[in-house]
């Protein structure tokens, strides 16, 4: 049934249309309709949380608004899209991120303050939508920003999981994992239940003549589980671009129940299969750099790339073009190896369903996919066991495994004498069980493959993708350095030092090209301006310590040295370092005389980050931050020297508050491990100044700001692999400095020493994996350097502005332009002064 409605009833429609709210007036109308009738409430119950929601709801009408529009203009338009598969968007708050990009919020808080609320409260009942571990998933939702402020149309696809990552809790220092409950309240979200695929599981693969008499292949008799579409409006910033973000969400494919179960007596086993179907989108793997071979994860992966592949496909089905032309139409960027699945998949569709030969097929699924690596570590390269897949997927291991025919029989033609090569590239690895290696399926399958800094992508050439560089050329690897949207990354989290920006460069046009901050180098000697911006430092570090003492119970006093670290807990990244120094600072500080002590920098250290669940070292090291903490803020001898401070249960919106009230964070990786990293662009970009190695992109900060204007340490990635070595012989001393801390671990200083002694030995006994004795006497030389620094505040201020002047390089704007002409080929599409 055609569900258009004809052109003579049109015009109706035109005159009727949903309009949006422009005058304090309108909003006010909207929030009190919302409230009173959405809502069922009034201004005898009306709370916060009701504030939020009819605010909430006032806006996403907004939205909704121009989302159909953007749509049809889209579809209109009939360009290339871009289909961005990640299995992680870390949102975070949708509220104060749509008002400020529809630019109405100022509107807002005048409306809500004539009705009895302040924005602050309003904006600070959402939850978060945290369904991303960490710098993978929070890159994605900058990018989804990105893309609609450049007016590309883009789509992101992921899953409706009913938890996020987990909410950490503190308790007596240790980690503890609560559910997150989000969707009990998410109006930014639309279900779609008339966009449902249908997919399937397990079943077996039969051979048969089609009529023409070719042999074909069809996957049958599996069991299927129904995909439902929700989708959620993404607004650009200063335009009417809105782009979807569809996630889908499980559901058993009869239905809520099984009629037949039902009504058979089968009451509980309907249920039961109910459940069962649902579990597949109704948790977020906790990991973060790290993979385990679960089968429900396994089952995420391809129930979101069919279900997404589906969709893509019936839309460019819709325009009638020949197959030839889908990469013309579509190009699809995988976030990492996740949705790798999606290359034997649309594979599947071609050859199965639509008959494309082998050939033709292929060539159409290496023009469309691009793939992005974001990390070497080799704990978190993604493999498959073979068995898995052949009873999960057995249509699909065909397909890989013929996939991998022709790839090694290439291989094989053009380097015939090199005998080992080919069972070091081999998609499948030759282990018991065998595997399959998702990272080179992804390579295989795509036409350009990325790093995400320079350095990450120099290193993925030289190490596990070495080989493939041989085989293909340089041509088909490449790096875009990642980048941040200053929208939510300055504007929204720092709206003080935002507004002092655009009125020293008139405007906020550099919201939009980043690059402008350079002009506010001009004004690096301008005194009232470094007045303004020093005192919306203070500002940003008294509301965090206000918040640790409403929180924490801790004092801190603002005019200290505020040193951050937040980030995933992970041993690469190297909190255990950080604590170390924390330690080795307090006997120093305890060793000294009051005199000495009168003139140390005062300083407060603060942690946060969350641990996987299973990460027994991970979940050590927080627990020893919060011992030292205990110690030391409880110290008389210590008083406001130094404090240390665990932030719990860190996450975007707690981001937006931390990072402006930096003066130094930490980035401090083993050089060579962390592939880029993305809260050293936001804490610069804030005016706080980094200390951290040679890693990621901390070295194109470096170049962009100036080395005098960051604070390097430890050693490089290329000496990484001799000193590893050397550990592995024995052939190294535990740095004396260190030791000192070791012994005052093991002296119970901190509670029983026994709780970290394997943090300890990891390092004493077992190789030093991460090299923290052979970083250690650099990382604390340079942190006094900081200190000795930070003692001049003129000169201080000079870097931290001039730093934030030269970061206009870190915008997502700049990336995602990057993307769109060197691997996506996508044009713009801005909508048109009318407005259609
Ligand atoms: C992260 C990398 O560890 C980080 O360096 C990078 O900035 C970020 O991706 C975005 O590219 N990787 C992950 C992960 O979050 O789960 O592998």
């Amino acid at each position: 049934v055609e569900a258009s409605i004809p052109e003579g009833q049109r015009e109706a429609w035109r005159k009727f249309s949903a309009k949006e709210f422009t005058t304090k007036d309108q909003f006010e109308t909207e929030v009190v309709k919302h409230i009173e009738t959405t809502l069922a409430r009034s201004l005898f119950n009306c709370d916060e949380a009701a504030a939020y929601a009819g605010t909430a709801l006032a806006f996403r009408d907004r939205l909704v608004i121009e989302w159909n529009k953007t749509q049809q203009r889209q579809t209109f338009a009939d360009q290339k899209r871009v289909y961005y598969l990640s299995l992680e968007f870390l949102m975070g708050r949708a509220l104060d991120n749509a008002m400020l990009n529809v630019q109405q919020k100022d509107v807002a808080i005048a409306g809500l303050e004539d009705l009895g609320f302040r924005m602050e409260d309003v904006i600070s009942q959402e939850r978060d939508a945290a369904l991303g571990n960490g710098g993978l998933g929070r890159l994605a939702a900058c990018f989804l920003d990105s893309l609609a402020t450049l007016n590309y149309p883009a789509w992101g696809y992921a899953l409706r999981y009913r938890y996020g990552i987990f909410r950490q809790e503190i308790v007596d220092g240790y980690q503890v994992e609560v559910p997150d409950y989000w969707l009990d309240f998410n109006p930014w979200e639309f279900p779609r239940h008339d966009v449902t695929v249908d997919i399937q599981f397990y079943g077996n693969v039969r051979k048969y003549m089609d009529d023409a008499g070719k042999q074909m292949s069809v996957w049958e008799n599996g069991e299927i589980v129904t995909a439902v579409a929700y989708d959620a409006p993404i607004p650009g910033y200063g335009t009417k671009t809105t782009n979807n973000l569809r996630l889908w969400s499980s559901k058993a494919s009869h239905g809520e129940f099984d009629f037949t179960k039902f009504n058979s007596g089968e009451y509980e086993a309907s249920v039961a299969d109910q459940q069962r179907a649902e579990t597949i989108s109704a948790v977020l793997y906790p990991n973060d750099s790290l993979e385990r071979g679960k089968e429900l994860r396994l089952k995420q992966q391809y129930f979101w790339c069919a279900a997404s592949l589906y969709d893509i496909v019936r839309r460019f089905k819709k325009s009638r073009k020949a197959w030839k032309d889908f990469p013309n139409q579509v190009a699809i960027q995988l976030n990492d190896t996740h949705p790798t699945l999606a290359i034997p998949e649309l594979m599947r569709i071609l050859i199965d369903n639509e008959s494309l030969e082998w050939d033709e097929a292929w060539s159409i699924v290496q023009a469309t996919f691009g793939y992005t690596n974001h990390t070497v570590l080799p704990e978190a390269l993604e493999k498959w066991s073979v068995p898995l897949i052949q009873h999960l997927l057995p249509r699909h291991l065909q397909i890989i495994y013929d996939i991998n025919l022709q790839f090694l029989q290439y291989v094989e033609r053009n380097f015939p004498k090199e005998r080992d090569i080919l069972g070091r590239v081999s998609i499948i690895e030759e282990s018991q069980p065998k595997m399959v290696r998702m990272a080179y399926l992804a390579v295989i399958g795509s036409h350009k493959v990325n790093g995400v800094a320079e350095l990450h992508s120099d290193l993925i050439k030289t190490t596990i993708f070495k080989d493939f560089v041989k085989i293909y050329g340089p041509d088909k690897f490449t790096n875009v350095t990642n980048g941040i949207t200053p929208r939510r990354w300055l504007h929204q989290a720092n709206p003080r030092l935002s507004e002092l920006i655009a009125t020293k460069l008139g405007g906020y046009d550099f919201l939009k090209d980043l690059n402008l901050l350079h002009k506010l180098e001009a004004f690096v000697d301008d005194k009232e301006f470094r007045k303004e911006f020093q005192e919306i430092k203070y500002a940003n570090k008294v509301r965090l310590a206000k918040y640790t003492k409403e929180v924490h119970g801790i004092s801190v006093n603002p005019s200290s040295l505020f040193d951050i670290q937040v980030k995933r807990m992970h041993e690469y990244k190297r909190q255990q370092l950080n604590i170390f120094g924390v330690i080795y600072r307090y006997l120093e500080l305890k060793a000294m005389s009051p005199a000495d002590r009168a003139k140390v920098q005062p300083r407060v250290s603060f942690f946060g980050g969350k641990a996987a669940p299973g990460y027994w070292m991970a979940k050590m090291v927080i627990h020893l931050v919060n011992q030292v903490g205990k110690v030391v803020n409880n110290d008389k001898d210590i008083g406001d020297l130094l404090k240390v401070v665990f932030l719990e249960d860190y996450n975007v919106s707690k981001a937006e508050m931390i990072v402006p009230a930096s003066d130094i964070s930490e980035h401090i990786s083993t050089a060579g491990t962390e592939a880029s990293g993305t809260s050293n662009m936001k804490f610069v970009l804030n005016g706080g100044l980094l200390i951290g190695t040679c890693d990621g992109a901390n070295i194109e900060i470096t170049r962009e700001v100036g080395e005098d204007n960051i604070f390097l340490f430890g050693n490089l990635s290329e000496d990484v692999e001799d000193l590893r070595h050397q550990h592995f012989y024995g052939e190294y001393e535990l740095e004396p400095m260190l030791k000192k801390v070791f012994d005052s671990i093991r002296s119970g200083t901190f509670g029983d020493a026994h709780q970290f002694s394997a943090l300890v030995d990891s390092i004493v006994d077992h190789g030093d994996y991460y090299l923290v004795s052979d970083d250690f006497k650099s990382y604390i030389d340079t942190q006094k350097l900081i200190d000795e620094t930070y003692k001049d505040q003129e000169t201080w201020l000079t870097k931290t502005i001039t730093s934030v002047a030269r970061m206009g390089f870190f915008s997502s704007d700049r990336c995602i332009d990057e993307y769109a002409e060197m691997i996506w080929n996508i044009e713009p599409l801005p909508p048109q002064q009318n407005g259609a």
